[in-house]
């Protein structure tokens, strides 16, 4: 039914008197479609786009959204067509719901995300990246970037579930992270704003030679579902704003490109006499693309050719130039955006103050790094490519041009965040097609299976910066707007506005739903999501019991619809708590949670979960404890109590 309006088109006749429409309750005389219509005030572009994107319920998505969440630190699960929310991913923030970071695993985990000891309770989250199996994406890893504190973490999508974060103690900040290499050997993280390399003070006057930025190389172990920090390693790079990064397929496969701003080297300081940063780093007409060749980069540092900064292996700037592992092409000013095509033939910068897409050739810039074809060399010995020998064209493609996504027929589509629109261009013509505008200012686009080496082609996400009068009122901040279109159309149809009211959504990436192949519940019972194994503390049914030992009393509770075992928990003021609680359900969606009042204790714990909690039961007492799913009929007698006698 859906394909046939689909493809047929509006088809108001059928909509009128399908199945669908007589199971809800036969409409009245006056809600007929054209009655609807009228009344809500409904043009047909606006009904067309209502059944594009309507899903009736118990009908699942067709593809799913990864957003980064911005400054909430988590990542935004979205189904589309529908641009349902179906999940928020706890990754660097608590997040209260999921008990995520009010217990001991996730607890430990956020905390081995701290830097040089301090707690880092929030991130900037902004760039996913699916794991990839030969440039398509696989469904089985997320890796999201934080811009704010140089760290990234992994997701397992078997569960959904944040597995590591990890944070170099090489770089202070990054933005081109998480971009992965086709088969997701590595994952990609380079520096946004320079800083001495391993940390330390270092005055500014000496930002020109003593400050810099690095790209990461994370090594990824697919067997063991971690990044390997060990087996990382990291290429010098000159003091310039490293920014987005893309890594070479098919083609291209074994290079990573990166590009970069502020080559003037500013660095502010408006109060001292010098003019700000965004007028001091966009002086010069280009900036430099930084083309990497990563396998000679890994063979380098295989040959122990890196120096090892704060635990990180790193290919120090002359071993780079000297090994042939990086090289530059001028790029047009303040570019943003580098992306890949499908093919991998081509490499698309756009440049914020230009009004061009930049197509890079690679099989030229091969062919000129084989003959060491350079115009020069930057202050710290990079090699330069000649720009005009390196491109393919350059397309007027409009205003404050940022990224570019790309579909199935051989266009791409790039956002253009000065003029409010989309540019959809033909990559091989070099032509712009259409435009269609966005409310308002957009940023990343996101395409379905937009990084792959196959894109589909079908839906494109504008992530917009303002939303202005999109929505209602809501005070002086506003949601974010992400702006569902459709593009396998022509033209192009806006379909739908999302409001996000948590966090400012950078980029994202959408997969085919049915890549995806989530587990249900936990096995075995007792399973601990966070170290990914039955936990040594998880609690059978009839093996519950209270046992006090010298570093205090242990709690190994069951949890079940509607009863915690044990339910009462009796211990002195001042004494240590440990409570082992394992949910031993295997029911699907059958969620308990376990709070205790002014205890800050909250977990949750879904079918066959187990989660440790730690506390010091500081105060005499007594503090009701209950479940805070409502899970049963019985729910609200899922309840019992700590008593805390005093001393
Ligand atoms: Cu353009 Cu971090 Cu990729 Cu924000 S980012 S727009
Ligand atoms: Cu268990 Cu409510």
């Amino acid at each position: 039914m859906r394909q046939i309006l689909l493809a047929g088109g509006i088809a108001l006749a059928l909509l009128a008197c399908s199945p669908r429409a007589e199971q809800a309750g036969a409409p009245a005389a006056g809600s007929s479609v054209s009655a609807l219509m009228q009344a809500r005030k409904l043009a047909e572009p606006d009904v067309t786009a209502a059944l594009k994107t309507y899903t009736p319920t118990g009908v699942h998505d067709e593809y799913l959204m990864f957003s980064s969440g911005g400054h909430s630190g988590q990542v935004l699960v979205v189904g589309l067509p529908s641009m349902r929310l179906l999940k928020v991913i706890a990754v660097f923030t608590p997040e209260p719901w999921q008990g995520y970071g009010y217990g001991d695993q996730t607890d430990a985990l956020l905390a081995s995300g701290n830097r040089n000891g301090q707690t880092l309770a929030w991130a900037d989250t902004h760039h996913p990246a699916l794991s990839e199996t030969a440039g398509d994406y696989d469904g089985k890893f997320l890796f999201i970037g934080d811009k704010a504190n140089a760290r990234l973490a992994v997701i397992d999508l078997k569960d959904f579930v944040t597995k590591q974060i990890v944070a170099s103690n090489l770089i202070e900040s990054d933005h081109g992270a998480a971009f992965v290499t086709p088969n997701t050997d590595y994952v990609i993280e380079p520096t946004q704003y320079p800083a001495p390399l391993g940390g330390g003070y270092v005055p500014i006057e000496e930002y020109n030679e003593k400050y810099r930025g690095a790209v990461l190389f994370w090594k990824f172990d697919r067997s063991k579902g971690k990044l390997d920090p060990a087996a990382a390693f990291a290429i010098e790079v000159p003091p310039y704003g490293q920014d987005l990064a893309d890594a070479g397929k098919l083609a291209s496969s074994g290079f990573a490109f990166v590009n970069s701003f502020n080559t003037e080297r500013a660095w502010g300081g408006t109060m001292e006499g010098n003019p700000p940063l965004e007028s001091g780093a966009s002086q010069n007409d280009t900036d430099f693309l930084h083309v990497i060749d990563w396998k000679k980069a890994e063979a380098a540092v295989a040959a122990g050719k890196a120096e090892t900064i704060n635990g990180m292996r790193v290919l120090r700037l002359p071993v780079a130039i000297a090994e042939g592992v990086l090289h530059f092409i001028p790029e047009p000013k303040s570019p943003h955006g580098v992306d890949v095509t499908p093919d991998g033939k081509d490499i698309v910068v756009s440049g914020k103050l230009d009004t061009h897409a930049t197509i890079y050739s690679f099989e030229k810039v091969k062919a000129l790094i084989d003959q060491k074809k350079y115009v020069g060399s930057d202050p710290y010995g990079v090699p330069i490519l000649p720009f005009e020998e390196a491109i393919r064209a350059q397309v007027e493609i409009g205003l404050g041009p940022l990224h570019t996504q790309f579909d199935d027929q051989g266009n791409a589509y790039t956002s253009l965040f000065l003029e409010s629109k989309v540019a959809k261009w033909n990559v091989a013509e070099a032509r712009v097609l259409e435009k269609i505008p966005a409310h308002y200012n957009v940023g990343h686009i996101a395409a379905a299976e937009g990084d792959t080496v196959s894109p589909d082609g079908r839906f494109l996400v504008m992530i917009d910066k303002w939303a202005l009068d999109r929505f209602a009122g809501v005070g002086p901040l506003l949601p974010q707007n992400m702006q569902l279109v459709d593009i396998a159309s022509a033209p192009m149809q806006l379909l739908y506005d999302m409001p996000v009211p948590i966090g400012e959504p950078h980029y994202a990436q959408i997969i085919k739903a049915d890549k995806l192949a989530p587990i249900d519940i936990y096995t075995p019972v007792g399973f601990n999501p966070v170290t990914d194994t039955k936990d040594p503390e998880a609690v059978e049914a009839e093996q519950e019991r209270i046992e006090r030992r010298a570093d205090g009393v242990h709690v190994y509770m069951t949890a079940v619809r509607s009863h915690f075992r044990p339910d009462i928990v009796r211990v002195k003021e001042g004494e240590n708590v440990h409570i082992h609680l394992t949910n031993v359900e295997q029911a699907k969606d059958a969620t308990h949670g376990f709070a205790i009042g002014s205890h800050n204790v909250n977990v949750s714990i879904e079918p066959g979960e187990h989660a440790n909690i730690t506390f010091v039961a500081k105060r005499s007492g007594v503090f009701p404890m209950y479940c805070t799913e409502f899970c049963s009929a019985l729910h609200l007698e899922m309840a019992g109590y700590l008593l805390v006698e005093p001393n």
